[in-house]
């Protein structure tokens, strides 16, 4: 099995270190969507990683399926409750996560562009998501170990991967004075092997 993406983005780190709590082996192909060579259309119509190419060649895509499937084919380190409650509030943790780094995402994007093409607008209103869910997740959390209670879960590793990406991109925005909870929770986390082993790098 092949594993498709960057090593700047936090969807594919996602998957990587899900894949890593469970166990399971694959193979790490580096491709980077923006740039001019990639192939990732060829493995997913819509130009975007993660891709997960199984056994047989069939693909999977986007990485909240991709490590729904990782956790139903491995018994090891269970990461999804499988009680319908507790599990979909896990995967709306996922979504929360994954939904700051889309909108962090866009406005990297968006700066990238030549200054009198970027949209003010456009930038304060993603930036007002994301802040808007950084205060969510911080208020959920309160005072427990784990995003869920006292049970690591996928909603740990995407909230993490979510505070990753922002410390990378975004070092000026300084989410941990705001909101100590979720800086203690990504200290805990960074203590992970497997966290430590995917840091993003670019
Ligand atoms: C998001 C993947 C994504 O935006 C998922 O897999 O969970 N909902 C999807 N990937 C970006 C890289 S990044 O920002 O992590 C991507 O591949 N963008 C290329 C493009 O053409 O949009």
């Amino acid at each position: 099995m092949q594993l498709i993406g960057s090593l700047t983005s936090p969807f594919v780190r996602k998957v990587r270190i899900v894949a890593a709590e469970k166990y399971i082996d694959y193979e790490l192909v580096v491709d980077v969507p923006w740039s001019e060579d990639t192939q990732v259309p060829d493995f997913n119509p819509l130009g975007k990683v993660p891709v997960w190419v199984m056994e047989d060649g069939k693909t999977l895509f986007d990485s909240r399926v991709i490590v729904e499937y990782l956790d139903s084919i491995s018994p090891a380190g269970h990461v999804m409750p499988k009680e319908p409650r507790p599990r979909i509030l896990v995967k709306r943790w996922e979504a929360l996560a994954d939904g700051i780094c889309d909108a962090a995402a866009l406005i990297f994007m968006e700066k990238k562009r030549p200054a009198g093409q970027q949209s003010p607008d456009w930038i304060r209103r993603q930036l007002g998501k994301l802040h808007a869910g950084l205060r969510v997740m911080s208020e959920d959390l309160g005072q427990l170990n784990w995003c869920t209670g006292e049970v690591f879960t996928l909603a740990d590793i995407a909230v993490g991967c979510t505070l990753g990406y922002l410390e990378f991109r975004f070092p000026e925005l300084d989410w941990r004075r705001a909101h100590p909870n979720l800086s203690e929770l990504f200290d805990r986390l960074m203590q992970r092997p497997t966290f430590k082993d995917t840091v993003p790098v670019g």
